[in-house]
């Protein structure tokens, strides 16, 4: 194809370029409440459209914390050509319900998406109110979900887990960590705490395979079990480590389990077994089919697409301003109100129905002028002088998506 025909000198490649990007929120150095307390932080995810912020998504509250890392994962769509704005508020949620209204506002951090990804890991000082610079850190950290990026639920209960609390049972929490290549850990998923039992069984939840293993079934995942403490300061019960491979084998209702280990208690006491038994009673794998899974597993789309802009349709007058996209159209056309996209041009011709469609499913016909107050045409091509697409020959190359253009037709290499 010659380069008078790339997609991108033609701007016929208006579709977005999409990554799915996961993000993580750590922070380090919160100030205590008061002498007594701790916050219970809580961070709000706003993004900006048209001027506005609005709420994408919040974390969890994590009770009585100065440095508390997020096991909410925020999962946004990343556009390469736009600057995505993104504002984190910190709030402490003091109350029972986890509800803003009541909630004291600590700061805010705003940065780009775009930032975060090619960064890998941002850290930025709370802002707090009022502008000053805070001692606290937040760290985000970017992960895409490139490939494969299908789900698994998994399934975990515990069983004569240690018994941790005076007067009461031990609160159980399991918490799993990715150990990355780097040796560095990151929280996968901390599930709920169940009160006062020691064979708790947790909710099912579910993460994504990129999320838990980076796609790589033998990778370490580090799991730990806590006895959950109002004061945030919550006693160890033990840990084992897994691999998603092991995990798998918890497929068709078999189960998996591990012993959870305290390596103090291993030394210290003898006769020491374990401190208790963690159970993992089902991992299923949703698939998350891709448009490329569809085509490979024999779906078949039909997708046409042709341009037919006859004779002479319109010339391009520097002089007029641009209309969206860049285009720029001239005196002597007119566009019929229906407008692009979708857009049937008018003007005193009708559509022929033998006619292929064009851009966009826009149909063109001829000798139409274009109205210079009006909005501007599909793909945001623009044509010159001279320009001339004719029928499709099926003899040429196909131009972009699939058009195949025609002798007589020539582009501007300047425009
Ligand atoms: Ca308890
Ligand atoms: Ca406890």
């Amino acid at each position: 194809m010659s380069e008078l025909y790339s997609p991108s000198s033609l701007g016929l490649f208006s579709a977005p370029c999409l990554l799915k990007v996961e993000l993580r929120l750590t922070v380090k150095g919160l100030t205590d409440r008061d002498v007594r307390s701790k916050p219970d932080p809580c961070f709000v995810l706003n993004m900006q459209s048209h001027g506005q912020w609005m709420e994408v998504d919040r974390t969890e509250v994590i009770r009585s914390c100065v440095n508390p890392t997020y096991s909410k994962v925020f999962t946004l769509d990343y556009y390469f050509e736009e600057v995505q704005r993104l504002r984190l508020e910190l709030y402490d949620v003091n109350s029972s319900h986890n509800g803003l209204k009541e909630a004291l506002f600590l700061g805010s951090v705003e940065c780009t998406l775009g930032q975060i990804i090619s960064q890998r890991k941002l850290c930025k000082a709370l802002l707090r109110p009022g502008g000053t610079v805070g001692k606290a850190i937040i760290t985000i950290t970017a992960e895409e979900l490139a490939g494969n990026d299908d789900y698994i639920e998994l399934s975990f209960s515990a069983r004569k887990l240690d018994d941790k609390d005076f007067f009461t049972k031990s609160d159980p929490f399991l918490e799993i960590y990715r150990v990355n290549d780097d040796a560095t850990m990151q929280l996968v998923y901390r599930t709920e705490t169940v009160m006062n039992n020691l064979n708790p069984v947790w909710k099912t939840f579910k993460v994504s395979l990129n999320s838990l293993c980076s796609g790589d079934h033998d990778r370490k995942l580090q799991c730990t079990v806590w006895d959950w403490d109002s004061n945030g300061k919550h006693d160890y019960i033990g840990e084992f480590e897994a691999s998603f491979k092991e995990m798998r084998g918890a497929i068709d209702g078999r189960q998996e389990q591990w012993p959870c280990m305290n390596s103090k208690y291993k030394t210290k006491k003898k006769n020491y077994k374990n401190s208790g038994i963690v159970i993992l009673n089902q991992c299923k794998i949703i698939k998350m089919h891709s448009f490329l899974d569809y085509i490979m597993g024999g779906c078949q789309i039909q997708f046409t697409r042709a341009l037919d802009v006859r004779r002479t349709l319109m010339t391009l007058d520097p002089g007029e301003p641009a209309g969206p996209r860049g285009t720029s159209w001239t005196q002597g056309n007119q566009l019929d109100p229906a407008g692009p996209g979708g857009t049937s041009w008018t003007q005193g011709n009708q559509r022929d129905p033998g006619e292929p469609a064009g851009p966009g499913g826009t149909r063109w016909t001829r000798g139409n002028p274009l109205d210079p107050g009006e909005p501007a045409g599909p793909g945001g091509t623009s044509w010159t002088q001279g320009t001339q697409v004719n029928q499709r020959d099926p003899g040429e190359p196909a131009g972009p998506r699939g058009t195949s253009w025609t002798q007589g037709n020539q582009l501007d290499p300047g425009e």
